[in-house]
């Protein structure tokens, strides 16, 4: 993997020997003297992650990382807080100020490397959401989800360990704000990670039971928990597993003993991401669901039709032919020029819903255009799809449609042609067409009623 780290240290030759650890390993480095001038290539640059030393003259360091995380624009960028100072309140203090992990000086290579390559992937994991997501945006189809939509969230957490001891201590750490739930086998594990839509799972690498890491690599690999962040507690002596752990893709950990604030600080972060890429891929779905919707009916609209009619024609047959309703409001305009546009809108959405509820789920309704609608029948031959045609237009000719202003009901009819396809050589186009002209006809001779194609 390769990411462009960008190394910020007021001391030349900290910064030097950074800089030549990874590139060595082939990152590509960047490099700040001072606070004030780490924000700006921040900025100008879009790092991947930011390694910042946290004692500078002028701007410190987490002024630098509160600076960086309260710009929506950087601050889904990971910093790792850089520091001689090893008190859990200092990296409480960098956890609060929106670090992301902590190295101590001299920095250990092993950790380093870890460390930047697993809040990278992780960071690409949501830089693609985040993509796809503005593209969304871009076409008009959903807000931006806040980056920080609620700073202290809270979450409901399983808690994996075997020590009642160290349960205890951590609901008394979390359960005030959180809904908790321990487990200490293997199995229990995984069948409640499966079911439970986690917002946090803690692994206790230490588990007597078990290994702690092979529940973790089988975590990371079922569809349920993909989205769950997991934090691992290691002791002392067991960076191999922690390494190994990130590897992996574990999100963070916690070193015992534990210091308590530092737990509430890094699950507060885990639960804060958990809420943002929650938010993004909603919005991402939404997008999608947009983009294949027409928004005035909530039917489906003719692009998606379209796409999904190329899928469909393949599996006609003559044992499964296809049939295509064409449906056409009769004198549409004149509801426009009489009562106004907004109630011919509302016309449509209760026509559309006439619609959905005369047709099958697999049947597939959508509007075509303007007054035009279109349900493309599957497994459905010409017979059929006249019966559940002409039951529509009697429900359109019988029930008068609601509307909001007096006169408080309006009478429509709707015509309707038909065409059905054994499969090849049918396409698409030529379907739609034939059905198109069995509405003509329909129209012509009088409107108000099916008519379908000569066999
Ligand atoms: P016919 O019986 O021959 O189908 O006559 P018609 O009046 O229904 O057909 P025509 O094609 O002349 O008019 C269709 C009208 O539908 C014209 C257009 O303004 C209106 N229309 C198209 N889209 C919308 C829409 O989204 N909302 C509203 N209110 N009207 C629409
Ligand atoms: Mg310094
Ligand atoms: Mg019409």
């Amino acid at each position: 993997m390769t990411a462009r780290v960008l190394v910020v240290d007021d001391i030349l030759s900290n910064v030097k020997l950074l800089e030549a650890k990874l590139a060595a390993e082939y990152f590509e480095v960047l490099t700040a003297g001072s606070g004030e001038q780490a924000l700006t290539r921040v900025a100008a640059e879009l790092p991947d992650i930011v390694l910042l030393d946290v004692m500078m003259p002028g701007m410190d360091g987490f002024e630098v990382c509160r600076r960086i995380k309260a710009n929506p624009r950087i601050a889904h960028i990971p910093i790792i807080m850089v520091t001689a100072l090893d008190q859990p309140s200092d990296r409480v203090m960098g956890l609060d100020a929106g670090a992301d992990d902590f190295l101590t000086k001299p920095v250990d290579d092993f950790a380093l490397f870890a460390r930047v390559k697993s809040l990278v992937r992780l960071k690409m994991m949501t830089d693609e959401l985040r993509m796809r997501e503005e593209t969304g945006q871009s076409m008009g189809l959903a807000d931006a989800a806040e980056t920080m939509v609620d700073p202290d969230p809270s979450g409901r957490i399983l808690i994996v360990e075997d020590r009642p001891e160290s349960v205890a201590w951590f609901r008394g750490g979390l359960e005030q704000k959180n809904k908790l739930v321990d487990v200490s086998t293997f199995d229990e594990a995984l069948v409640r990670a499966r079911g439970g839509d986690f917002d946090l799972i803690v692994v206790s690498l230490g588990i007597r039971n078990f290994d702690g890491l092979r529940l973790c690599s089988h975590l990371r690999s079922l569809p349920e928990v993909r989205n769950s962040p997991i934090l691992v507690l290691v002791s002392e002596g067991e960076s191999r597993k922690l390494i190994q752990a990130l590897d992996m893709g574990v999100n963070d950990y916690l070193m015992r003993p534990v210091d308590r604030n530092e737990l509430l600080a890094r699950v507060r972060t885990q639960l804060r991401k958990k809420r943002y890429s929650d938010k993004l891929r909603h919005n991402v779905q939404l997008s999608l669901e947009m983009a294949i919707t027409d928004p005035l009916t909530g039917l489906h609209n003719r692009r998606y039709m379209a796409s999904h009619l190329d899928t469909l024609m393949k599996s006609a047959s003559p044992a499964k032919p296809i049939s295509f309703l064409i449906l056409d409001i009769d004198y549409f305009k004149a509801v426009n020029d009489t009562h106004g546009h907004d109630v011919g809108d509302e016309v449509l959405r209760e026509f559309a819903n006439r619609i959905a509820a005369n047709v099958r789920g697999i049947d597939l309704a959508c509007r075509h255009g303007g007054e035009e609608f279109v349900v493309v029948m599957p497994d459905t031959d010409s017979g059929f799809a006249f019966a559940v045609a002409e039951r529509l237009r009697q429900s359109i000719e019988s029930t008068p449609i609601k509307i909001s202003r007096a006169p408080n009901s309006l009478n429509i009819t709707v015509s309707i042609g038909i065409a059905s396809s054994a499969g090849a050589p049918d396409v698409p186009d030529q379907l739609l067409r034939r059905a198109d002209q069995a509405l003509y006809r329909a129209k012509r001779e009088g409107r108000n009623r099916v008519i379908a194609e000569a066999a």
